[in-house]
């Protein structure tokens, strides 16, 4: 297959951009390398050392034995993504170029307008192209966990059924943002059903938990490897923990500690986007999928990063810091539906101990590039 990744330079993009060329798919490319900014604007840096777009694309020759057409542009701009779109006539377009942080848009309302603007008009700016060029591509969209929020006692894998007066109805559930990030992938949401709807085309939502981990099958040689954050707004828990733990500094638990959610390593994420694509939807269909693979609390994570810490022979503890963010900290009924993946095929091929564990030898060998500063945080939710 043809398939065009919107934000190829990013975390998953990269390593979903290996696997499938790796599977024999055709792959091309499009980044505005704003993630690099953002982390920039952290003062802080990927504790992988990640090369530039070039030299990434001569790594990729070199494997995999033809050159990815790369595009530096914003997906914002229709008119430039329509040129790419003639150009490439995909059959699949991976929508990963958003803002993907939650910390990030409630840093400040510049960070938030930005995040509202590159995500809704991003995503709006797909919907508008595919309709008009390619509308029998297949959009494959990263969505969120959170936009069902956390805090309801029953959470569906995209509709769920109601009756009224005897009469059955499937219905969204409510949309409940998490933060102004949460609630830009819920009005994606809303946007790529109502555009699957009126214009016929088929669209896959993921809706994504946390994703973990720096492993996968391709990533064989350094200059293969994906960016590693652990800043507070483009590192997610494990990793900062990890990385805290390799500083021998104490966990940063925000609150009580109890939240849970769902979490994926990277190698079973890019594992269940490509069955995603190789088993599209129907013409006209918007299918919601739940991509995680187990639901951890954020304490359970800490307690793993601190006991495979200690096979390191690096003994941290834990600290219950007041919570930055606004959230419930003890959602102990939170438990998910995820059937969709499983009945494609998707079969988990690690465990949170294997992935921590090569996470620690990744960041013991990067050290040198973590900031000890950008592991507290700063930024206020209030
Ligand atoms: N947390 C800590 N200590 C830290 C960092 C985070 O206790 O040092 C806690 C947070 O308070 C939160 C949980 O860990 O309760 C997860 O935070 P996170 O920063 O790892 O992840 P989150 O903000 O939820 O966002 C991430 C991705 C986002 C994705 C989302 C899926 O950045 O792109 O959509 O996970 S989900 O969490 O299911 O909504």
């Amino acid at each position: 297959m043809k398939i065009l990744i919107l934000g190829i330079d990013g975390f998953v993009g990269w390593t979903l951009a290996l696997h499938l060329a790796n599977k024999g798919h055709k792959v091309s490319g499009v980044d505005n390398f704003n993630r690099r900014k953002w982390v920039k604007s952290m003062q802080s840096q990927s504790v992988t050392p990640i090369p530039s777009m070039e030299d990434r694309l001569n790594v990729f020759f070199k494997h995999f034995g033809y050159r990815l057409n790369f595009y530096h542009i914003n997906v914002i701009n229709p008119l430039l993504l329509s040129d790419i779109f003639k150009k490439e006539k995909p059959d699949c377009i991976v929508h990963f170029a958003e803002q993907p942080s939650a910390a990030y848009s409630m840093k400040s309302v510049k960070s938030c307008l930005e995040t509202y603007k590159n995500n809704i008009l991003g995503t709006l700016s797909v919907l508008w192209n595919v309709k008009k060029h390619c509308p029998k591509a297949h959009i494959l969209h990263a969505g969120t966990m959170g936009v069902y929020s956390y805090g309801l006692p029953f959470t569906p894998e995209g509709d769920f059924e109601i009756e009224i007066d005897n009469k059955k109805l499937t219905i969204p559930y409510p949309k409940l943002g998490g933060s102004f990030y949460h609630c830009t992938k819920s009005c994606d949401a809303i946007n790529l059903e109502f555009g699957s709807k009126v214009w016929n085309l088929k669209i896959t939502d993921v809706h994504q938990g946390i994703i973990y981990g720096i492993r996968s099958e391709e990533m064989n040689d350094d200059n293969l490897l994906t960016r590693l954050d652990i800043d507070e707004s483009f590192g997610t828990v494990v990793h900062r923990f990890v990385a805290q733990a390799v500083l021998k500094m104490p966990l940063t638990l925000y609150g009580k500690g109890y939240q849970k959610r769902g979490f994926i390593p990277l190698s079973d994420a890019v594992q269940c986007f490509t069955l995603l694509l190789e088993n599209p939807p129907k013409q006209g269909e918007y299918r919601v999928v739940n991509q995680f693979e187990n639901v951890y609390t954020i304490t359970h994570v800490a307690n793993k990063v601190i006991q495979i810490a200690n096979e390191f022979g690096i003994h941290v503890g834990k600290s219950n810091i007041k919570n930055p963010r606004v959230e419930l900290e003890d959602n102990y009924w939170y438990n998910p539906i995820h059937r969709e993946l499983k009945r494609l095929g998707y079969r988990p091929s690690t465990t949170l101990e294997k992935e921590i564990r090569y996470l620690f030898k990744i960041m013991m060998k990067f050290k040198y590039r973590i900031k000890r500063e950008v592991l507290i945080p700063r930024i206020s939710w209030k």
